[in-house]
């Protein structure tokens, strides 16, 4: 009702000024105000070459005040491979287009004042000028034409996939409302499959977890990426239609759900380097927070980062997140800082369908922490102990028979024992304080030597190993909790000689 009424009174008030405009003019007529009435069109075509002259100097003024803040002027030179290219092009697009844009505003205003109301000018009527209609279609049209071949031309050259033999990384954004949901694929370089019916609230991706290319997938909160190195970014959408924007990059990408699609730029400045050319220019040598004057300043604080360039709803602010570009070294020690999802938060909870079976993922991962126990302690000064726990040797509860799982942990140590020839060690078993200690220490004595006796069935000499049991008496931690007794519990080497 309230809109129909308004559509109302706006009708009414539109026919008032109508004819109150009528009024006057017949008015001023009577009245032999044509005088007048030129005098206001001299005046306005005066006005009108004033304003078109501000107006375009404002222009230029600005676009020169306002450069060094602007992609692809100043400091932000593209920072990947092929942005100088979108760059070119843009340039070439304001070249034409700046061209037809003064030509236009001076003719328009420049014809309000030349061709003005005067006393005894009557208007000219022309049908058609064929020369003239010529010339405006052709012109246009072949500007035009020459744009989009360049644009498509670069487009090709910017567009083509990853071939098999390429060196890249692939990493995945997933937009939802409102947030970037990112993926790396973890050490194996493969993302693992999804399906979107899989989706729950621990499981934001519909990741299949019975696919191992999914076991060592990561989902950090920013992009890290090595500099110099091909990157090729899957691009997908959850809900609504988001888009993967990459503004210092000139990367961008709608996401779309149910159409997957990709990106691929090579970064060719670092953070680092990117704030140091910003240091350069007076803009960005400015305090950052302008509360705290001797904080730091513009450029320090510099970040690229990844926007979602479609208004995508009232969470859009919400979805910035940061880039860093950092050299190889730097990547690969951000990477071994970044937890698996699935080990973190699936593994052996209620959606994890292989909960209790032993993965790849986690017998790479155990002889990593194999492999790094003994080499640090075959690197220690004689002066300490050097012990290094069989953290996946575990026996069945109560006897010395082996779990199946145990025998990947053996078998590192056997490696290790044939790596090095001169290693002598001593095996020892260990239990918590529960039941009686004499049988404890019985225990010990057999689960060490059972250890011992695979050594030996896989050629290790007799000479180097010992196997002795310690039972309740050398615990690690305070035997008063479950967990403290279960770290008490254990089979460990120590190195007698190396
Ligand atoms: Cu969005």
């Amino acid at each position: 009702m309230t809109p129909l009424l308004i559509l109302i009174c706006l009708v009414l008030i539109t026919i008032v000024v109508i004819q109150i405009g009528k009024v006057t003019e017949l008015a001023s007529s009577i009245r032999g105000e044509e005088d007048t009435q030129i005098e206001v069109n001299r005046w306005s075509g005066i006005l009108s070459l004033i304003f078109v002259a501000v107006f375009l100097i404002g222009c230029v003024y600005s676009a020169a005040y306002y450069k060094n803040y602007m992609l692809g002027y100043g400091p932000h030179d593209s920072a990947s491979a092929h942005g100088s290219s979108i760059d070119f092009l843009f340039d070439v697009t304001l070249f034409f287009t700046g061209i037809v844009f003064v030509i236009t505003h001076i003719a328009l205003f420049w014809f309000a004042y030349k061709y003005q109301g005067k006393k005894d000018r009557k208007a000219e009527f022309i049908s058609h000028n064929n020369k003239l209609e010529v010339i405006w279609t052709l012109v246009p049209a072949i500007v035009m034409t020459l744009l989009v071949i360049s644009g498509l031309d670069a487009w090709n050259e910017i567009m083509p996939d990853v071939g098999d033999d390429e060196d890249y990384i692939e990493i995945e954004a997933t937009g939802v409302q409102f947030n970037w949901l990112l993926r790396y694929p973890g050490p194996d370089n493969l993302l693992g499959t999804r399906d979107f019916k899989k989706i729950t609230g621990v499981n934001p991706l519909g990741q299949d977890w019975t696919d191992p290319k999914n076991h060592d997938d990561l989902q950090p909160n920013e992009i890290v990426l090595p500099v110099g190195k091909k990157v090729r970014v899957r691009i997908t959408a959850r809900d609504v239609l988001h888009n993967f924007y990459l503004p210092h990059f000139r990367v961008k990408m709608d996401a779309v759900p149910g159409i997957p699609t990709y990106f691929i730029f090579t970064p060719t400045k670092t953070t680092a380097e990117y704030r140091q050319e910003l240091s350069n220019y007076a803009e960005y040598q400015v305090p950052a927070d302008p509360e705290d004057p001797e904080g730091p300043q513009r450029w320090e604080t510099f970040e690229y980062e990844l926007a979602c360039a479609e208004l995508c709803g009232k969470g859009h602010f919400s979805m910035r997140r940061v880039v860093r570009i950092v050299s190889e070294a730097e990547y690969e020690a951000w990477l071994s800082q970044q937890g698996s999802y699935y080990l973190d938060n699936i593994r052996n909870g209620d959606e994890d369908p292989l909960k209790g079976q032993l993965l790849d993922v986690e017998i790479t991962q155990h002889k990593a922490e194999f492999t790094s126990a003994l080499k640090q302690a075959l690197s220690a000064p004689d002066t300490v102990e050097k012990v290094v726990p069989l953290n996946y040797v575990q026996f069945e509860t109560g006897a010395a028979q082996l779990t199946p799982d145990s025998r990947y942990e053996l078998e590192n140590l056997a490696d290790a024992m044939k790596d090095n020839r001169n290693l002598r060690i001593e095996i020892s078993g260990h239990t918590d304080n529960v039941g009686d200690a004499a049988n404890n220490m019985t225990l010990s004595q057999a689960r060490a030597s059972v250890v011992a006796d695979y050594l030996l069935s896989q050629g290790i000499e007799a000479s180097r190993l010992t196997a002795r049991g310690y039972g309740q008496t050398r615990p690690l931690v305070s035997n008063d909790t479950d967990e403290n007794r279960a770290k008490n519990r254990r089979t460990e080497f120590r190195i007698l000689s190396k």
